[in-house]
């Protein structure tokens, strides 16, 4: 949690109007509108001196990394030859391994979004040839169960089959929009519609144990236009709380299973179990208009940000659950901080943003993004971390894969996708800009078509210049969103400065637009001394930096005397850019008397040799 007097606290003063609808069923309410909906990547060219590079490594490194782990290193691909009688064998690995390949081909599928690769697609064409010849002929396909004991299926909540089916949807549904090819996405037709024959009203009950089926259900629905995936999500979401888990009494509040999930009010339980199930919770109210589950939603992230979360966007603090604990309990060495629960964290403000647009929420996105979910993966590419501590005595380091592999496949599939966070419209002819990325869009407003270039060194510096081409002069809006860490700005039109109101840090420029117009903004990026919430134990006494958008921490390697480091109100901070440091970063040098400390930014830890490590440093 981090003190900021800058956060605004957006209450719940929504005027519900209430209506049924002929069903009866719903709850609609009619004055409710999403607020803005995102680009898609695949309509975004990313042309960025810090997320290129990144997404070049990314196809040319992390993807051939992680097939190679689920082809020849593991037997995820294995598994499934086995179940459909290609090859002979026993199931090797855990019980969700499935969903590893499947979200490894759905990041596979966005690099092809991103750039073609015929090998590449030839190679998913054979895996997914084994996935579909594995599945049974009552569409299920769960290859631990169909290699052991068939039997016991949909026995056990927390075996995670809706959890695989739900990332074989995502999977089916990327490698359809990559290609066009239905072959994945008919096997996760033919899966989610064995579920919905099974459980539903009328049929079996079923609670979820990992979520992720109900925001997959959504996505279905929305490639599809089938309403039985929507209400099946529905189903599902409402089956939480009522006590028909397969799990102990003690345990509900690890599965999210104490309340009806509108009535939740602090988070708690495992960090990216809740991600999922609150990025779905968004996914189907704004799909539906159904405003029931938004102010669970709000008291959630109030929760989550002012008690529960690290300065660098990780949550779930606690080994013991992978998950939430006390308000104010983020020890630093201890720290879980599970990548995939950063990446949860992207998704579900993401959402939230889309619900309310609010800059708050993307605030945290970007907090996520360049620091917790960043620091996931190594600069080279290749090795992982699952967790994310602010501290260290130098014995935690990125391993090349993962018994448990969530998190490698996660960032995986979440590189690829980063275009879709940085854009958005809404039918007030407004174009929103998120994110500070260097790219290209065509933004379709009414009908006029936009081109925009936006051209920055951020996370740098924060100099933004956005090149607006519409194909014809017309008046529509620009929102820039002004982020929280940002005090002191200056935006112009065509070179000449412009005072443009601010509304739930949105900079609002409406004019006529026409072709060669341009927008500068520019806003100052100072360093940040950060002190966390007094109840923050872990913290007292210290203070954390931050520039921009990302966290900075201390090596050893830097900083020999590391363990004496000490920052007072004297202390002065030089920024330094060090192109052959850690593929180019802005160090920070701090001045304390007659010493001199290094920071790096955060994401970019562990990247040399081993050393201790801390974000936060005493402060006298
Ligand atoms: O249970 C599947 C995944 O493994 C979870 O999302 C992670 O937290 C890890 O427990
Ligand atoms: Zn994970």
């Amino acid at each position: 949690m981090i003190h900021s007097t800058f956060h605004k606290f957006t209450f719940l003063l929504m005027a519900l109007v209430i209506s049924i609808n002929v069903s009866g069923k719903k709850r609609i309410n009619n004055d409710f509108s999403q607020k803005n909906n995102p680009i898609n990547f695949s309509q975004v060219k990313i042309d960025d001196n810090f997320w290129l590079p990144r997404l070049k490594t990314h196809a040319a490194v992390t993807l051939p990394a992680c097939i190679d782990q689920c082809e020849n290193k593991t037997q995820r691909i294995k598994n499934f030859a086995i179940a459909a009688g290609m090859e002979q064998g026993t199931f090797k690995g855990f019980v969700y391994d499935d969903s590893d390949l499947y979200k490894m081909i759905e990041g596979a599928s966005y690099s092809l979004m991103n750039n073609a690769n015929p090998e590449l697609e030839r190679n998913l064409d054979s895996i997914i040839a084994k996935i579909a010849a594995a599945q049974r002929p009552d569409g299920y396909l769960m290859t631990y169960f169909e290699l052991g004991d068939l039997t016991q299926r949909w026995t056990n909540m927390d075996k995670h089959e809706m959890y695989c089916c739900g990332h074989l949807i995502e999977a089916g549904i990327a490698f359809y929009n990559a290609t066009g090819k239905r072959s994945l996405l008919d096997v996760a037709i033919k899966y989610a519609n064995h579920i919905d024959q099974t459980f539903g009203p009328g049929k079996r009950i079923w609670v979820p144990g990992h979520e992720e089926i109900e925001l997959a259900l959504v996505k279905l629905y929305r490639v599809t236009d089938d309403e039985r995936y929507l209400r099946l999500s529905h189903w599902l979401l409402e089956q939480r709380g009522h006590n028909n888990g397969t799990w102990n009494q003690a345990d509900r509040d690890y599965y999210q299973d104490l309340v009806p999930v509108k009535d939740l009010k602090k988070i708690s339980g495992h960090a990216v179990r809740s991600m999922y199930l609150f990025t779905g919770m968004a996914d189907y109210s704004s799909t539906t208009k159904d405003t029931t589950y938004i102010r669970a939603l709000d008291r959630l992230w109030d929760n989550v940000i002012h008690a529960k979360m690290y300065i660098t966007g990780g949550i779930g603090s606690s080994r013991e659950n992978e998950g939430f604990s006390e308000d104010y309990d983020l020890p630093n060495e201890e720290a879980y901080c599970e990548t995939c629960a950063s990446v949860g964290m992207v998704f579900w403000n993401q959402r939230m943003n889309m619900l309310k647009g609010d800059g708050k929420y993307v605030d945290i996105l970007e907090r996520s993004m360049y620091n917790g979910a960043l620091a996931g993966i190594s600069l080279s590419g290749d090795r992982f971390f699952y967790v994310n501590p602010l501290e260290s005595k130098g014995d935690h380091h990125r391993k090349a894969w993962y018994g448990t592999a969530c998190c490698p496949s996660q960032i995986s599939r979440f590189l690829p996708s980063i275009g879709s966070y940085i854009y958005a419209t809404s039918p007030d002819k407004t174009v929103w800009i998120n994110l500070y990325i260097g790219s290209e869009t065509k933004i379709k407003l009414e009908n006029n078509l936009i081109a925009l270039k936006q051209e920055t060194k951020y996370p740098w510096n924060g100099e933004v210049t956005i090149y607006i081409k519409p194909e014809q002069t017309q008046k529509f809006n620009f929102k820039l969103r002004v982020p929280e860490w940002c005090k002191k700005y200056t935006v112009a039109v065509n070179g000449k400065v412009i005072h443009a109101k601010v509304n739930l840090q949105y900079l609002l420029i409406s004019r006529k637009w026409k072709k060669g117009d341009k927008i500068t903004f520019n806003m100052d990026m100072p360093v940040e001394v950060i002190a966390a919430d007094s109840r923050v134990k872990a913290d007292v006494g210290k203070r954390a930096i931050q520039r921009g958008p990302l966290v900075y921490c201390m090596e050893q390697v830097d900083n020999p005397d590391i363990d004496h480091a000490e920052l007072n109100a004297s202390t002065t901070f030089n920024i330094q850019e060090e192109k052959n440091l850690l593929g180019s970063v802005v160090t920070i040098n701090a001045r304390t008397g007659n010493k001199t400390y290094q920071f790096i930014p955060y994401y970019a830890w562990d990247n040399r040799q081993p050393g201790k490590m801390k974000v936060w440093v005493d402060y006298k």
